[in-house]
């Protein structure tokens, strides 16, 4: 399972004070110490607040690539920061995200085509996200279709069903397992799937408990990647476990420690 590592995002007020005062420490500290508990791309999203998305994207991804190696998510809807920060990417990054509208998916495939980008394509478009899992599955095909018509093949594309809230979209649920599961008979080769998935668990308690329940079950159901909090051990250790019962890491009696150290 591919993890993105969540934590350079304006949403978390010390990483809005990092960009605010233009301080590398906050943003240098997170990406390492996400490298070190086992993150493979690190999400980098400005966050909501943001007066200059563009310069502030650059900024972020500069500081970042110097603190780490790893590939990274750019997460914005504005597309011009992300155009910015592909240009400064040291390696393929992954574009974080466009929905199912046309405009948007044609700007957006089109600079992935250029820079070589993974993509994460949102199940919603604009009347929103659906509930039902076919209506979901039925935005995943149109992404995959587009896609498509600009070179860009299924597995470049990581398909986000969207997780919400499960105390007040609790329906939601069953309706992304099912998402996930459908998904991966949209073609040949499928689409990847991924998830935010600290955001089923937003404004409740015992999150780190929904968290991890939430992505075994999703893995269970297919899901290849998440955006979540890699430096969230129980989390972490449940994913490795995970992986074992799904045979895709070969058992041993320290399949935790070994999975965390092959992220090191
Ligand atoms: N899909 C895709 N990209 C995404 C999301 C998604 N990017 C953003 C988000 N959702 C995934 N990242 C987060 C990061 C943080 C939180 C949730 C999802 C989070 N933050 C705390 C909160 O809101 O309570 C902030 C707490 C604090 O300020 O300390 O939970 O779905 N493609």
């Amino acid at each position: 399972m591919i993890i993105i590592g969540e934590r350079i995002n304006g949403m978390f007020k010390d990483i809005a004070r990092a960009i605010n005062d233009r301080d590398p420490g906050p943003v240098q500290e997170w990406a390492k110490k996400q490298e070190y508990n086992g993150a493979h791309y690190l999400d980098i999203n400005v966050g909501p607040s943001s007066t200059e998305p563009v310069e502030a994207m650059k900024w972020l991804v500069e500081v970042t690539q110097e603190a780490s190696d790893l590939p990274l998510a750019l997460d914005s809807t504005k597309y011009d920061a992300i155009e910015a920060g592909l240009k400064l990417c040291k390696q393929p990054a992954m574009i974080n995200s466009v929905p199912a509208e046309m405009a948007k998916m044609e700007r957006v495939f089109a600079m992935a085509a250029e820079y070589n980008a993974e993509v994460i394509g949102l199940a919603m478009n604009e009347e929103g996200i659906p509930k039902d899992a076919d209506m979901r599955v039925g935005l995943a095909a149109e992404l995959v279709a587009t896609a498509d018509a600009f070179g860009i093949a299924p597995d470049m594309l990581y398909i986000d069903p969207l997780a919400l809230p499960c105390n007040v979209a609790q329906d939601h649920g069953p309706e992304v397992l099912r998402t996930l599961r459908e998904i991966k008979m949209i073609s040949d080769p499928a689409p990847k799937t991924t998830v935010g998935l600290s955001n089923i668990s937003q404004g409740t308690k015992n999150r780190e408990l929904i968290n991890r329940t939430f992505a075994v079950m999703a893995m269970a159901n297919g899901l290849d990647s998440a955006i979540a909090d890699a430096c969230d051990d129980e989390l972490m250790a449940a994913v490795a476990t995970a992986r074992i019962i799904l045979d895709m890491d070969i058992y041993c009696d320290s399949f935790v420690d070994v999975f965390k150290q092959r992220n090191r």
